[in-house]
C-alpha cells in the first residue's frame, strides 16, 4: 500500500521534473513566418530581418551547415517562404554571425549589389563600427554605403532571381561580408513567385553547392510577392 504521502511526494518530484523541461525548452522557436501585423500596414515600410547563423546540424553525413533565418520579435523563423508586398518598401536587415567566406558562384556578378534604391547597401561591421557611446552615439565611419564588395570577402549572398535557372534576371543581390549587419531599401512592383538564393558556395561537398544551398530555409528558398 503506497501511503498518500509517498504518492505526494511523486507528484512534487513529477511536478518539478516537468517544470525543469520546461525551463530547458529552447527560448528560440522554428517555425513557419509570416508577416505579422505591423507589417501589413500600407503606406509604412515593410521591416524584415534576417539572421544568418553558423553551424545549425543538418544531418549526420553532412554535418552542420549554414542557415537564414527570420528574426522576428525574438523568435526564429524558416526562411523557406518570404513573403514580401509588392509595390512597398521593404527595410531589409541582414544579421551575419558567420565569420568566413565562402567561393561566389562564377555565374554572375554577385559582388556587386543589384535591385535596391540607389543600387547600394549599409554595411556595418568590424572595421568601421566603435561601440563606446559619446555624446554623438556610436561611432561608424568608413565606407558604409557601398555599391558592392569584394568577391573574396563574401560569406553569403541574399539573391532573388526570376526562376531558378542559371541567365534568369537577377532581381535583388545583396553580397554579405563575414560578421557584418547589412541593411537595404528596395520595391518588388512585380506580384510573384521568385527564387531566392545564397550564390556564395557555402554548403556541403566538393563544389560547396550541396547541403545549405540546394535545401529550401536553409540558403535558398521561395519569395513570394503579392
Ligand atoms: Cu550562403
Amino acid at each position: 500500500m503506497i501511503s498518500p504521502a509517498r504518492i505526494q511526494a511523486v507528484v512534487v518530484v513529477l511536478v518539478l521534473i516537468s517544470g525543469l523541461s520546461l525551463a530547458a525548452t529552447p527560448y528560440l522557436l522554428t517555425k513557419y513566418y509570416s508577416a505579422s501585423p505591423e507589417q501589413n500596414v500600407e503606406g509604412v515600410p515593410f521591416h524584415i530581418t534576417l539572421l544568418i547563423t553558423q553551424k545549425n546540424w543538418y544531418n549526420s553525413s553532412i554535418g552542420y551547415q549554414d542557415a537564414y533565418f527570420v528574426l522576428q520579435h525574438g523568435y526564429l523563423y524558416s526562411s523557406a517562404d518570404l513573403t514580401f508586398p509588392a509595390n512597398r518598401l521593404i527595410l531589409l536587415t541582414i544579421i551575419n554571425l558567420e565569420n568566413t567566406t565562402s567561393p561566389l558562384n562564377p555565374g554572375g556578378n554577385y559582388d556587386s549589389v543589384i535591385g535596391t534604391l540607389g543600387n547600394t547597401i549599409a554595411v556595418y561591421n568590424v572595421q568601421n563600427v566603435n561601440s563606446t557611446l559619446s555624446p554623438n552615439g556610436i561611432h561608424v565611419s568608413g565606407g558604409i554605403q557601398t555599391s558592392s564588395v569584394p568577391a573574396n570577402d563574401i560569406s553569403h549572398t541574399f539573391t532573388v532571381i526570376a526562376g531558378n535557372i542559371l541567365g534568369n534576371p537577377v532581381i535583388l543581390n545583396i553580397p554579405v561580408e563575414p560578421l557584418s549587419v547589412v541593411q537595404a531599401s528596395f520595391i518588388f512592383y512585380h506580384s510573384g513567385t521568385y527564387e531566392w538564393q545564397c550564390e556564395a558556395a557555402c554548403g556541403s561537398g566538393p563544389t560547396g553547392w550541396g547541403g545549405s544551398t540546394a535545401t529550401p530555409g536553409w540558403m535558398m528558398g521561395t519569395v513570394i510577392v503579392s
